[in-house]
């Protein structure tokens, strides 16, 4: 057992940096080319890895230090420090290729985090041991790693925590942040724009221009002033709390969506008197038939399972309001993916029934409780949240008229729907009650016309108010 020194590699053209972030502590073991802590000059951050596998001494350095080119980082316990340092003759480790060589030795290094400027890509000629250490102490040599990445990603700590937290690659993220800095709304638009499909590259391109936006803390992007920073504490007692990391992503998705989407809401009624005599006959008779000894277990039929029916009806009717934007070009998708919002402790979710045109009501209903259930456990696949091509958003549980759903990009169109409640209708003679459902259309205006949004809804009306329409 040896303790060597980690010292700061050549950092290029910064003569100091601050320590931001200690990524490992005494006793941690540690991996050749781990990041052992995180440097940031004024324009950069940088990670500094490990030379040498072992088990952490004695960290040197603590939050805030300067540091430059030699500085002693920590040091390491380590059982073999013979290959790295070449200290015992073997031949030092070859160089691992710059970027784009490529290596086709399977053994080569692992390609480190840290970025050297190429000037320097070389390995350093192993130093000398320090002559006034002990005699077990091994300086290693300044560690120059090879691979570069001349754009180093410059983030907080806590970004770079949240990004790993979500594997997210924060080299390949966009920084939107002050002099490119890449903040969380950077991260939360690259993991958004990557769970709906995008490759990273084009992650990165869509990010760089909805980061802004979607930071809600910075109107800087859209020439507003700054967001009021107010002292609240003036004013009474407050208490801060951390908000959900779900509703952090989903509040940078709404506010994105809401910026980008020149949105319209069109607000209608839907007689669903006779649907829903339907509906509560339909889950008694499933009752009694499981009393009397079917097992199949009870399905309880739900309005919104009718709904998201009679909405792959309407979008069969209106494909634009399935369809999404592609620069010129409009995509018309060929299939029936309907995500519903669902409420949970965590924020919001939406859950996606997938290929819902080939669905009965049974199938869909039960798929909905269950996606329900895993979204309240916080259980959902990212494959279980992804491919809708609309969005129904329910508030018929709870309470409420009408609202304004936010459109769920790359989709043009959601439907919102509150409570049903019975109301005086006017059917030619007499005003008769009848059970209404209050319909909110919102729709992206660069695809859909008021007109065809109208008659979207009173397609899908007429289909509430009579099922047989769909065999029309
Ligand atoms: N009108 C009147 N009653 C309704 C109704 C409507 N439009 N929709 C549902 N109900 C009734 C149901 O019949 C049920 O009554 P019973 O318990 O007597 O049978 C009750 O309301 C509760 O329904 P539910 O909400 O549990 O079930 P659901 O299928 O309607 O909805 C789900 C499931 C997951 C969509 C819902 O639980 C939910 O999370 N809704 C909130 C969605 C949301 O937050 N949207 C806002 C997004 S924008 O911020």
């Amino acid at each position: 057992m040896a303790t060597i020194e980690i010292h700061v590699p050549d950092i290029g053209d910064f003569d100091e940096v601050t320590v931001i972030e200690l990524m490992v502590k005494p006793g941690d073991t540690v991996r050749a080319e781990q990041s052992l802590i995180t440097v940031e000059s004024d324009k950069a951050s940088m990670e500094i890895p490990s030379s040498h596998a072992g088990v952490v001494k004695e960290l040197k350095v603590k939050l805030g230090d300067k540091v430059k080119q030699g500085s002693l980082v920590l040091t390491l316990d380590s059982a073999n420090t013979s290959s790295p340092s070449g200290q015992d003759g073997t031949p030092p480790p070859q160089p691992s290729p710059l970027p784009g060589e490529g290596s086709k030795d399977p053994a080569a290094p692992a390609p480190a985090q840290f970025a050297a400027p190429a000037a320097v890509a070389a390995p350093a000629a192993p130093s000398p041991a320090v002559s006034a250490a002990p005699a077990e102490v091994v300086a290693a040599p300044a560690h120059n790693p090879t691979a570069l990445a001349v754009n180093l990603p410059h983030a907080s700590p806590s970004v770079r925590k949240f990004a790993r937290e979500l594997g997210v690659p924060l080299a390949e993220v966009n920084g939107n942040g002050p002099k490119g800095r890449i903040t969380e709304a950077d991260v939360q638009a690259f993991t958004r724009a990557v769970m709906s499909g995008a490759t990273k590259t084009q992650a990165a391109a869509a990010q760089s221009g909805s980061a802004a936006a979607a930071s809600g803390n910075d109107g800087a992007g859209l020439g507003l002033i700054p967001w009021p920073v107010v002292d609240l504490t003036k004013f009474g007692p407050i208490e801060r709390k951390d908000r959900p990391r779900i509703k952090k992503i989903s509040a940078a998705n709404l506010h994105r969506n809401w910026v980008m989407i020149p949105h319209v809401t069109n607000h209608d009624d839907a007689d669903i008197t006779d649907l829903e005599a339907f509906r509560v006959s339909t889950n008694l008779e499933n009752e009694k038939s499981v009393k009397s000894g079917n097992n199949a277990g009870v399905v309880k039929v739900t309005m919104l399972a009718f709904l998201i029916k009679a909405c792959v009806a309407a979008l069969k009717k209106f494909p634009e309001f399935n369809s999404s934007i592609d620069g010129d070009q409009l995509v018309y998708k060929q299939y029936y993916h309907i995500g519903f919002a669902a409420d949970t402790p965590n924020g919001l979710m939406v859950p996606v029934i997938k290929d819902a045109d080939k669905k009965g009501i049974f199938q869909i209903s039960a798929e909905m409780s269950e996606l329900a259930k895993k979204a309240r456990d916080g259980k959902l696949s990212p494959a279980e949240m992804s491919g809708a091509g609309f969005t129904i958003s329910s508030l018929g549980g709870i309470g409420g008229r009408y609202f304004t759903p936010i459109i769920n990009a790359p989709e043009v169109a959601i439907l919102g729907v509150c409570k049903s409640q019975m109301e005086p209708v006017w059917d030619g003679k007499a005003f008769v009650p009848r059970l209404m459902l209050p319909l909110s259309l919102s729709w992206d205006h660069r695809v859909i016309d008021g007109a065809a949004a109208a008659r979207f809804n009173v397609y899908l009306a007429q289909i509430l108010g009579d099922f047989r329409r769909v065999l029309l």
